[in-house]
């Protein structure tokens, strides 16, 4: 992920410690007066290399090593490349007011900082690490969130409510989040409201019969509301620890559809809304959760699809658009291709 993100910031170090190791303008000077001074910062230079040949670091050499090996990027210098850089990070759909915050955030830890000319890479590469990382709200834990709630109040299930626009992987995720809820003892019952697409209360049953999971339905073109409350009170008398909902895929401009899911998470309740996108749209999938946050307040999010991303770019955008963490992250089709988010494994993977 992040292509050539290693090698832009490995090229930038490079040519800002190059530029720093140039000898000092000396274009006003006659030519007669410049190779002597060249010729006495040779000798000088001569003169430490040889001393730490020798390992006679005394005052003057190691003064003088120390100018020489440590150094500060100016302003300029960051501005010079952080264009570069700020283009590498749109170009992995990383959003534009993302890479400007990150480019903001990046600048502010390095710049005046006093680091090792041989250091200048990592420096980079760990500020914009740190950086990153800062950006991404650490996720919660799902799990011990449901047994709070199973506990606090005896029959009451937890209720997941999952949207986001067509064809992103709404169907294929709530069955793996079953297949996972699943490994952790704590048991679930799927609401198929979507009653809209041909063939999805289909698709929802070939993943229960699979997984041993019970969906609740009813005929296409029903009330999704009143499917999402059925599964809620089949939960309750058969003391089922969460409610997962699945819902039509919609596209965040179209109003009427953004009502309709205002309307099931006002009867359903749900304790959490999940907002499911693709990992590889991004700029697309920050506006849709956007609309849908707008629409209905969405307190998480799921990518799926990241098997199939190259860039890396969607899961910071997103996140920090809505200001909701990743919980989770779709790996591919099977039901164990389901990762929880974390920020190190995220930012490691960018190669930083
Ligand atoms: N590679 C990969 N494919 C995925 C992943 N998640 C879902 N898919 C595929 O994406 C396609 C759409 O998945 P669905 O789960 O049907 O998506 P949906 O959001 O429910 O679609 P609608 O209900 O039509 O809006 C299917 O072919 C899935 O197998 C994933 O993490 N990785
Ligand atoms: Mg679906």
């Amino acid at each position: 992920m992040f292509k050539f993100l290693k090698e832009k910031i490995a090229g930038w170090a490079k040519k800002i410690s190059k530029d720093k190791s140039e000898p000092e303008k000396t274009e006003s000077k006659p030519k007669s007066i410049k190779i002597k001074e060249e010729k006495t910062q040779k000798e000088k230079l001569k003169k430490f290399e040889h001393a730490e040949e020798t390992e006679e670091k005394q005052g003057f050499f190691s003064k003088l090593k120390s100018k020489i090996s440590k150094t500060t990027i100016s302003d300029e210098e960051f501005d010079s490349y952080s264009e570069e850089l700020q283009n590498l990070l749109l170009e992995n759909n990383v959003a534009y007011e993302v890479a400007e915050k990150i480019i903001l955030e990046l600048r502010k830890r390095i710049i005046g900082k006093e680091i090792l000319k041989k250091e200048i890479e990592s420096e980079i590469r760990d500020g914009l690490r740190d950086t990153i990382e800062e950006l991404l709200i650490e996720p919660f834990d799902i799990v011990s969130r449901i047994t709070e709630k199973n506990l606090a109040n005896k029959n009451e299930p937890y209720v997941i409510l999952f949207v986001g626009i067509n064809g992103t992987g709404k169907t294929t995720t709530i069955a793996k989040i079953a297949h996972y809820l699943k490994g952790k003892n704590i048991s679930s019952v799927i609401a198929a409201a979507d009653t809209f697409r041909a063939a999805s209360i289909e698709q929802l049953k070939k993943h229960g019969e699979k997984l041993g999971v019970k969906i609740i339905s009813q005929q296409y073109g029903a009330d999704p509301a009143a499917v999402g409350f059925d599964a809620i009170s089949y939960a309750k008398k058969n003391h089922i620890n969460c409610v997962l909902i699945d819902t039509a895929g919609r596209m965040h401009t179209a109003k009427n559809l953004m009502k309709e899911i205002e309307k099931i998470a006002n009867v359903c309740k749900p304790d959490l809304k999940l907002f499911i996108g693709e990992s590889i749209t991004g700029n697309d999938s920050v506006e849709q959760a956007k609309s849908f946050n707008f629409a209905i307040g969405i307190q998480g999010i799921i990518l799926a699809k990241a098997d199939v991303d190259e860039k890396g770019g969607t899961a910071l955008s997103v996140g920090y658009a809505i200001k909701r963490p990743i919980l989770f992250l779709g790996t591919g089709q099977e039901y164990d291709k389901l990762e929880p988010f974390n920020k190190k494994k995220f930012s490691e993977k960018l190669g930083l």
